[in-house]
């Protein structure tokens, strides 16, 4: 249940290895939870690539909203990109049968149509029919495996009123850049000059944040106003200079209408354990061994991580059994342990860009410079910081405290931050985040990139 908190009910966040075992072939497993927060998100599996394969759907909480500037909503859009093949097929296909990695994606999806590598052209997705002169509600969800999109609608300008499950002050695009496991509220009104034709829907992905291995087409969706028109729409694209890149929406206009501040963190908080300075890199790294396995001549395989570990995690020894206040945790689970302090909020600095210490690195392991959606489970967080550009090294080798404070003091927000779950952390850039320690349980910090 994507961005569903879980409040209290930690134990049905559905990550194996961390709070259940997978569920077994003809098995059954029920979720349990209170629905907190109203609005669009989606649930998906969270084991291997089964979610790439299809293993997912959307999920809307109805309730009182704060923008009803609308008269009509269209179903939940689910934009993907898929493998025509199958995921794990050209999983094996590279991994088992030496082809070449990375895995690349062949086919974009709304709602699961769309034509593949130019076949299928007439599965494109069409929108119920929209009147002249009414608005609508659209529920965006990037359902994505490893493409952030850009979302428009020719010649349609979109009111944006919610980001993720949160409510938003009201701001006017034409074209919405969509992370992967992000969702968007957006109201568009139907005033387009000629309502005998019918409009492109595009998603293009965005430069830096895909990896298809053509150039794949945006034009899978089409916004009807003509049912008894098929044909391809003639609708032109907002033309750039909006940039294509890899961004999220600009964090300084997503202000939640129901108003929050965060505490500005002390030099220490932002420094330790509690709040940990991350640096995702790639490594040469064999899996642990296992009962039956000690694993001494597996291949070296490429992994993610934060810090020094990629999780590992044991589904004969799942985390969350940990919390009986022990304080030993299962090896290799790369875990960050973060108690209820003073203030009750955690902050967390992500940087994408550097390792702490670049000299004496060893051989094979090596900082990748690379965008990733970060999510975190169990809470919504406040986004103090994003930034595009690399992180002043100097601010955390413990000799510019002053330094800190003053980049505590200028750099950060804390009126009313952007409230989300999912963030992109820009290539080579770094993002800096706070929640509220008020759910306690076993969370998923993660790269959303299936
Ligand atoms: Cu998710």
């Amino acid at each position: 249940m994507h961005g569903i908190r879980m409040f209290e009910t930690g134990f049905s966040d559905g990550v194996p290895g961390v709070t259940q075992c997978p569920i077994a072939k003809n098995d059954t497993y029920t979720y349990e939870f209170t629905a907190t927060q109203y609005g669009t998100t989606w649930y998906h599996s969270h084991y291997s690539l089964q979610y790439t394969d299809g293993l997912l759907g959307p999920l809307t909480i109805y309730g009182p909203a704060s923008v009803v500037d609308y008269d009509d909503a269209l179903e939940p859009l689910m934009l993907a990109d898929r493998i025509h093949q199958g995921a794990f097929g050209r999983w094996t296909w590279v991994t088992v049968e030496n082809h070449n990695p990375p895995i690349p994606m062949d086919t974009i999806l709304i709602n699961d149509h769309g034509s593949a590598a130019g076949k299928f052209q007439n599965l494109r997705y069409r929108t119920k029919k929209v009147t002249k002169g009414k608005k609508y509600l659209l529920r965006l969800i990037n359902a994505s495996t490893d493409t952030a999109f850009i979302f428009s609608i020719d010649q349609h300008k979109m009111t944006v009123i919610g980001t993720d499950l949160v409510p938003i002050t009201p701001y006017l695009k034409d074209t919405l850049y969509i992370g992967i496991g992000q969702r968007y509220h957006v109201i568009v009104e139907a005033d387009a000059i000629d309502e005998c034709r019918n409009y492109w829907i595009r998603t293009q992905p965005a430069t830096g944040c895909h990896n298809f291995n053509f150039e794949p087409n945006e034009r899978q969706g089409i916004f009807v106003y003509n049912e008894d028109n098929h044909d391809d729409p003639i609708s032109t694209p907002y033309v750039p200079p909006y940039n294509g890149d890899c961004r999220d929406e600009e964090h300084k206009v997503l202000r939640p209408v129901v108003e929050w501040q965060v505490p500005p963190p002390t030099p220490d908080q932002l420094r330790k354990v509690q709040s940990p300075w991350m640096v995702l890199k790639q490594d040469n790294f064999t899996m642990p061994p296992e009962e039956g396995h000690d694993g001494t001549n597996d291949p070296k395989w490429s992994a993610w991580q934060i810090h020094d570990d990629p999780a590992w995690v044991n589904y004969k020894d799942l985390t969350i059994n940990h919390l009986n206040g022990s304080h030993t945790w299962p090896a290799n689970a790369a875990l960050f342990e973060i108690r209820r302090n003073e203030s009750n909020w955690a902050y967390m600095v992500i940087d994408g860009a550097h390792q702490p210490k670049e000299s004496g690195t060893p051989l094979g392991e090596k900082t990748v410079p690379a965008a990733h959606p970060m999510h975190l489970h169990g809470h919504d967080f406040a986004l103090l910081k994003q930034s595009y550009t690399k992180l002043d090294d100097k601010l955390f080798d413990g000799n510019h405290t002053a330094d800190l404070q003053k980049f505590i003091e200028t750099e950060l927000e804390y009126n009313n931050p952007a409230r989300r779950d999912v963030v992109l952390l820009p290539k080579g850039g770094y993002i800096v985040i706070a929640f509220k320690v008020d759910n306690p349980g076993a969370w998923l910090l993660h790269c959303h990139i299936a």
